[in-house]
């Protein structure tokens, strides 16, 4: 069954191959709109890239969100061939108003029973019922849509926009694993089993420990001195570099390291050919992720269509910030904690630097468990006289009924605000002045949810 899904999936994705070398032989330039996180930067990545190598010519942007009024932005342009990455699917209806032919290679929800115009092929998991949330990215259906041209090369691109999209969880799957088939046998990838520790072969260990929050360690991740008593209770010092560790000690580490989560020990893909910056697909799609989430996307995309030099520099600089306020950030929720209500915890920022990472602080702090796994969290940013909420509970909570989603979205509206998302993570935004009886609106939510159950 999933075969034939995914068959017909890859003969859509052929329809639009068709539609591309048509109009490159024409010598048509490329319309290309994408979205700004690391799936959408990796989605026009591998376009730009296949584009690129066929001696075709394209005209990228990259946006946010894609809402009606930019789509009539685009009715003035006198492109022949316009794609959409990551997104798309929900704008059939402006989208057929654009004058030249379109491509549609999006992997979110659509509504089935909307009927795309003439002018456009629509390539999206959904509509042949394989799963866009986990099993393909955007990055992957712009893969699938270069493949038949034979761009095997461009299979680790597509790989990073699935780890951006946070579609890795013990492996691939679906269409992501055949990609990496893709890869793995055209030698373009390489999975072997490794320690995955953060800047392993930058930063002295304690540091690079520290700096090790996929996946976390409890104790050490976003702890320096944790991560120094841990590396000195097991007797290796804490001041050199993995690297410089005997085949001895790795073992011992790679043993304790285990013992406290297993997952640090597990598949790293890698491209051979790459720099070594880029060459573990996980770090190359943080740096991408980095960039979007710092508004720097030009950054990106260049590095994705080869910039190799002074585009890496500056994306490794964010990242390094952006790890740095991370560990920042573990420590305050340490010394501070959260304020524990009866069923929900929050955690509430005014301070710029943890504003921006408040939903995956929370993440990281249930995990850790320095916030109580058994109650979700709210993390509460305010921006000037509204409060910006993400929601993060775990997978355990969820199959005792709760539903972030729901809760979020109900508790939102009944202020004048808006808000939903999935169950394990949701976000919304309130009024300042209803921060309080939002709270504890949510919190009656989630207790009869629980109880429902
Ligand atoms: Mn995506």
């Amino acid at each position: 069954m999933i075969q034939k899904q995914q068959h017909s999936l890859l003969n859509k994705a052929e329809e639009a191959c068709d539609l591309l070398r048509g109009h490159l032989k024409q010598d048509h330039v490329v319309r290309i709109i994408s979205h700004n996180d690391a799936d959408g930067i990796s989605a026009a990545g591998v376009m730009c890239n296949a584009i690129a190598q066929e001696d075709g010519k394209f005209h990228v942007t990259i946006i946010p969100r894609l809402k009606d009024e930019i789509i009539s932005k685009f009715f003035k342009e006198k492109y022949k061939l316009f794609i959409f990455c990551d997104m798309g699917s929900a704008n059939l209806k402006s989208i057929n108003r654009l004058k030249g032919d379109v491509i549609i290679a999006d992997h979110h929800q659509t509504n089935l029973n909307a009927r795309p115009g003439d002018n456009i092929v629509h390539v999206n998991p959904h509509l042949y019922g394989l799963d866009g949330t986990k099993d393909v990215s955007a990055s992957g259906i712009s893969y699938l849509t270069v493949r038949p041209m034979g761009y095997t090369n461009l299979s680790g691109l597509a790989i990073v926009g699935a780890f951006g999209d946070m579609q890795y969880k013990n492996g691939f799957t679906g269409v992501n694993q055949m990609i990496l088939n893709d890869g793995i046998e055209s030698n373009n990838i390489e999975v072997r089993d490794d320690l995955k520790i953060a800047y392993k072969s930058k930063e002295p260990l304690y540091k690079a420990l520290s700096y090790t929050i996929n996946p976390v360690i409890k104790n050490v991740s976003g702890d320096e001195e944790g991560s120094v008593n841990f590396l000195e209770k097991i007797g290796i010092s804490y001041g050199i570099k993995f690297d410089e560790l005997s085949n001895e000690e790795k073992d011992i580490l790679k043993n304790e390291l285990v013992k406290i989560n297993p997952e640090i020990f597990s598949s790293v893909y890698t491209v051979p050919s790459e720099i070594p910056e880029l060459r573990n697909l996980e770090d190359y799609s943080n740096i991408l992720d980095a960039c979007g989430k710092n508004k720097k996307h030009g950054i990106g995309l260049s590095i994705c269509i080869g910039d190799r030099k002074d585009s890496i520099k500056e994306a490794q600089d964010l990242v390094k910030t952006y790890r740095d306020d991370i560990v920042y950030g573990i420590e305050w929720i340490k010394k501070e904690g959260s304020v524990v209500q009866d069923k929900i915890q929050y955690i509430y920022a005014e301070e710029k630097r943890k504003k921006r990472i408040m939903g995956t602080l929370s993440s990281i702090g249930l995990d850790l468990e320095i916030l109580d796994p058994e109650k979700p969290v709210l993390a509460m940013s305010r921006m000037d006289n509204i409060i910006k909420v993400s929601g993060r509970t775990t997978s355990k909570m969820t199959e005792k009924g709760v539903n972030l989603g729901y809760a979020l979205e109900n508790a939102s509206k009944s202020f004048n605000g808006s808000g939903g998302g999935h169950n394990i993570a949701a976000g919304a935004v309130i009024p300042y002045r209803e921060m309080d009886n939002f709270l504890n609106l949510v919190d009656e939510i989630v207790r009869t949810q629980l109880k429902a159950n």
